[in-house]
């Protein structure tokens, strides 16, 4: 939990799903969330951990803390929610996070989904400091297909400039299936998330090359000079870098959000959750001619495994997800003995 654990091996614990999101509740209440938004961010972030989601798990709850403490983010934020159009859906976040905005919205935005064919739910003034899957993952689980973008901080190199200015700005994608979890893939624009990095910086490990340049702007496998003055890059070239763009024309200008070069965190010490917006676009699927959706996502997917392919985005994250609810989530102990410490004040 430490900003600096030490890379030996430790030993690991395992905590069943309710305890871990009982115990990342209190950890956020003691640090100044209201008991709503505690709810909120205790269930993704314990999702993630329980899907092997790492980078954006309990890894990230020092980072949680350190920006409350700055007073950089609104813990306590009561969204605004507007009825814009008959498929528009606005939300003010009021600087909280972005997950309970979308929370607030979600009854509406299904709503709207499911009478027009499709909405959208525009998030501003919100803080996104997390893995996007859990946002789109439960419109499929009812039926719907969803895509969502978020933008974050400057850090990434555009295709063929010379300084970074984009953020890893991710994009997620959920759909259904007929006989399956639903299809589910969420990856950031830069050729690796932020979070990783500086997970491989925190280990001692070196990075795979076409990560990042230095601070001359020379390309680096190394983790620390990537964060220290340094930037990533988009992944897939001219392509990433194209949807990297796409993302804060969405996340930010559609919104009323900050792009990721837009904010200054500079005088909140610690601070550490990009204050920018998230756009979702939600569809009813059974809107459209022909064969069931699900059914069709499903042949898709027979197709693709008898073409020869092993792993579809999402199996990963599910089958850690049937082991976990299985015997537990594992972390490591050290990391839960500092929860349980952080939970107790
Ligand atoms: P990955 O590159 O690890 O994975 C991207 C997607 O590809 C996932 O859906 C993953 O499925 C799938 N996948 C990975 N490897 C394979 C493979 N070999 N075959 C088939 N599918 C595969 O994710 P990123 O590092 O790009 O992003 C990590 C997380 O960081 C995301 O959750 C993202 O939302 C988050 N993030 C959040 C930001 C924010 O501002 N809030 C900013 C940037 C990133 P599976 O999960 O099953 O492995
Ligand atoms: O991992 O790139 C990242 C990230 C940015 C904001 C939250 N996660």
């Amino acid at each position: 939990m430490s900003a600096q654990s030490p890379t030996v091996a430790t030993a690991c614990a395992s905590i069943r799903f309710a305890e871990l999101e009982e115990l990342l509740h209190q950890v956020f209440v003691r640090h100044g969330t209201s008991a709503q938004v505690a709810a909120i961010l205790a269930h993704n972030c314990a999702s993630a951990e329980r899907d092997g989601a790492h980078s954006h798990g309990i890894f990230r709850i020092p980072g949680y803390l350190s920006t409350l403490a700055s007073g950089w983010v609104n813990g306590t934020a009561v969204p605004s929610v507007t009825d814009v159009a008959s498929g528009f859906v606005r939300v003010d976040a009021g600087n909280g996070f972005a997950q309970p905005a979308l929370a607030a919205a979600r009854p509406l935005l299904v709503e709207k989904a499911r009478s027009a064919g499709i909405a959208l739910l525009a998030i501003h003034n919100s803080h996104h400091f997390a893995a996007l899957w859990p946002d789109v993952e439960p419109f499929a689980e009812e039926g719907l297909v969803a895509l969502s973008v978020v933008n974050s901080m400057t850090c990434v190199v555009p295709h063929g400039a010379d300084r970074p200015l984009f953020g890893t700005n991710p994009i997620a994608f959920a759909a259904p299936r007929a006989d399956g979890a639903p299809i589910v893939f969420d990856l950031a624009t830069s050729a690796i998330a932020h979070g990783d990095v500086q997970i491989a910086a925190r280990k001692g490990e070196r990075l795979p090359p076409g990560m990042g340049v230095d601070s001359l702007g020379q390309p680096t496998q190394d983790p620390k000079a990537i964060l220290e003055g340094g930037a990533l890059l988009p992944f897939g070239g001219h392509k990433g870098s194209a949807l990297s763009m796409m993302v804060e024309l969405l996340a930010a200008a559609l919104t009323g959000g900050n792009f990721s070069f837009e904010f200054d965190w500079t005088d909140h010490p610690g601070a550490r959750t990009p204050w920018t917006g998230q756009l979702l676009i939600v569809i009813d699927p059974s809107k459209t001619a022909g064969q069931s959706f699900a059914q069709r996502s499903q042949e898709l997917v027979r197709q693709m495994h008898a073409a020869g392919l092993r792993r579809l985005p999402g199996d990963r994250r599910h089958r850690t997800r049937a082991k976990s609810q299985e015997t537990g989530i594992e972390l490591d102990a050290q990391a839960l003995r500092e929860l349980r410490a952080l939970a107790a004040g």
